[in-house]
């Protein structure tokens, strides 16, 4: 009796399940099917030994996998040819020679392979390279377009389609997204691959992803089927979602104006198409074509050209990125390109403004090829109004409103100021990195938290957080506070060389940083060196010169270094090179020292002349201890042998 009512209400809601799905003409309404589910929902819960993994209640996800396991396509899951003109259509066409196409969209998803055995849904994989591709069945379970199991079962049929999207869902994903905060999907075929490829199949089911099945890639038993048509017609009494509006025509003309046709319409389609699909019809012909490599040599993709509008330049904005390069962007009048409204494009740098003179008030031809960044192509000049004038990029940052650089050597305008707001970000983490100051603890992340709890607001912050300040902020907490701390402090002792680094002086690296210390020997002394001098520099030219006289030029890197210099950071350069302080000395070292570590020290007492052993004797000079020191340290002490910490150390390598 249950088992009668399981396979009865299992049987009801695939087929209500595919009215809604597949034919998209529902015949009972949602909270009706919601009940019929919670009913075969409650039966299975009670009665698990009648579980089935087709059961519709399957498609909600559920384990979570650790990876994707490889599936290999016994046929090949092909790629097509590309022709993008009505020129390379027609060619296409002639070469194929057949009396019959069949033109349907190119729908603009991620491919899958569909496996049915007796007609049951067993295995679902991505296409990968066409060969080799991965085994992502869970996750096609939750689509609900695609069957678990068919109408009229054959022992064995391969299908292929394509997953994407619904332009729809894209919209409310995105706006979700932004309520919380959270980055944006580019586009519907982005946020249908990462649907995918998501290890919790819970999370594709939240996706609401759909398909359109295309192509029947094996069959063992089913009808004999001689053409595309057919083939849809069959998928479709199958239970498949198959190609939309797929139509013949027998000449290139008539094939190019149903391109033509769909181009235009594309906006009202629920799903984003990337081209169009022309294949013959006929398959004894396909057979007698063959294929490429790669493709088959009956069917081309018809490639829309991107799409071109004039709108005016309402004005010139300047954004400072990062790097601290300031960007100029158009904003226009609102256009409709290939599906989105556009108001905002790059104009890249003041080169590309000036080569192609734009102006405020312009009007200007915009681009943009499918979901792809929309770009200015050129300006309309007959349109330019009167008195309009050759726009001059500002001469001050927009962000802290210090004199910005310009360089004859590259297009980009920068903002050096190291304290500038919108670099903040980047000049802290570089400042952190392991190679410069080696703040351990201090990445990206605790950066971003620390500027948006206004925690700091320049490099000189960063000597003066407290641990109560920061240890309840989210991904901190009280170790690894004091850690950061410990970091922090033993940053201090550097050599100028690893500051200068830090400070992120435009195209000062490692090594110009360490000859800047080696000569100058003090921050002082390099930020009042001349132009002329730094030009005398080993390995510096000009530009190197200049970097350095604009940095130590702004007032915000002169408040910079007085408070390090407040905080007790050393801003001298301390000697690595070799000479023969500690010739004739064995010295050992042990514990966690702060500035180095343990093999560094020992490279730098052979530098110096001395050498390093692993363990403490008469014999031994000094041993070099840092924190949490052990037996060496113990055994120094019995033996009455000096103990030096990391700071006296430095001291006499000075
Ligand atoms: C699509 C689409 C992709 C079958 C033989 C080679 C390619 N994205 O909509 N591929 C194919 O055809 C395969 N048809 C399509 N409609």
């Amino acid at each position: 009796m249950v088992e009668k009512r399981i396979n009865e209400l299992r049987a009801l809601l695939e087929y209500h399940s595919r009215k809604y799905y597949v034919e998209d003409s529902p015949e009972i309404p949602d909270y009706e099917y919601d009940a019929l589910y919670r009913e075969l929902q409650a039966l299975e819960k009670e009665h698990p030994e009648f579980d089935s993994p087709t059961s519709p209640t399957k498609r909600v996800g559920g384990a979570v996998l650790d990876k994707f396991e490889k599936v290999t396509h016994t046929v090949q899951m092909q790629s097509l040819q590309d022709v993008f003109s009505k020129e390379e259509l027609i060619s296409a066409i002639n070469k194929m020679g057949a009396e019959s196409y069949a033109v349907e969209y190119k729908i603009d998803g991620l491919s899958v392979s569909l496996e049915y055995e007796n007609g049951v849904f067993v295995r679902g994989s991505t296409r990968g390279d066409g060969v080799i591709g991965e085994d992502i069945t869970e996750n096609l379970k939750t689509v609900n377009a695609i069957p678990l199991t068919l109408s009229s079962p054959v022992p064995f049929i391969e299908v292929r389609g394509e997953v994407y999207m619904p332009k729809s869902v894209f919209h409310e994903l995105n706006r979700i997204r932004e309520e919380n905060g959270e980055q944006l999907m580019a586009n519907p075929r982005n946020a249908a691959a990462g649907s995918l490829r998501q290890l919790d199949s819970k999370i594709t089911a939240s996706r609401k992803l759909s398909i359109f099945v295309f192509n029947i890639q094996q069959i063992t038993g089913g009808p004999t089927l001689n053409s595309h048509i057919e083939s849809l017609k069959y998928l479709s009494s199958l239970g498949f979602r198959v190609s939309p509006d797929c139509r013949t025509f027998s000449s290139a003309e008539e094939i190019f104006d149903d391109i033509q046709r769909r181009g235009e319409n594309r906006e009202e389609l629920s799903f984003d198409i990337d081209g169009a699909v022309i294949k013959v019809d006929d398959f004894g012909k396909r057979e007698e074509l063959g294929e490429l490599t790669n493709v088959p040599k009956w069917a081309v993709a018809y490639k829309y050209p991107p799409e071109e509008k004039p709108t005016v330049l309402r004005s010139i904005t300047i954004q400072v990125g990062r790097t601290g390069v300031l960007t100029p962007n158009a904003n226009f009048d609102t256009i409709r390109l290939a599906g989105t409204n556009v108001s905002r494009a790059t104009l890249h740098n003041k080169d590309f403004i000036a080569e192609r003179d734009i102006r405020e008030g312009d009007t200007i031809i915009v681009r943009k090829a499918g979901e792809i960044i929309p770009e200015v192509l050129y300006v309309d000049k007959s349109k330019r109004p009167e008195g309009s004038v050759p726009y001059s990029f500002p001469a001050l940052c927009p962000s802290c409103g210090e004199k910005v650089f310009v360089s004859d050597e590259e297009s980009a305008i920068r903002c050096t100021n190291s304290s500038c707001p919108a670099q903040l970000h980047r000049s802290i983490a570089h400042f952190a990195s392991r190679d410069a100051l080696n703040i351990d603890g201090l990445g990206p992340a605790i950066v971003d938290t620390l500027i948006k709890n206004n925690i700091i607001s320049s490099i000189a912050d960063l000597y003066t957080l407290k641990a109560e300040d920061i240890a309840s902020l989210e991904g901190l907490g009280e170790k690894s506070a004091k850690k950061l701390l410990d970091a922090v402090e033993a940053s201090k002792k550097l050599c100028l060389s690893k500051l200068l680094f830090g400070l992120g002086i435009n195209h000062i690296g490692e090594k110009s940083a360490h000859t800047l210390a080696k000569k100058y020997k003090t921050i002082d002394a390099l930020a009042i060196a001349e132009f002329d001098d730094l030009c005398m520099t080993e390995d510096f030219g000009e530009i190197l010169a200049k970097s350095v006289v604009d940095f130590f030029s702004h007032e915000s890197t002169k408040e910079l270094i007085v408070a390090l210099k407040c905080a007790g950071v050393n801003t001298e350069y301390i000697s690595t090179e070799v000479s023969s302080k500690f010739e004739g000395m064995t010295i050992v070292v042990t514990g966690t020292l702060n500035t180095m570590s343990r093999s560094e020290a020992e490279k730098c007492i052979t530098d110096n002349g001395g050498k390093a052993a692993g363990s403490v004797s008469k014999k031994t000079s000094f041993v070099l201890a840092g924190s949490d020191a052990g037996s060496k340290l113990t055994k120094a002490q019995s033996l009455g042998i000096k103990v030096v910490n990391e700071d006296e150390f430095l001291e006499m390598l000075k």
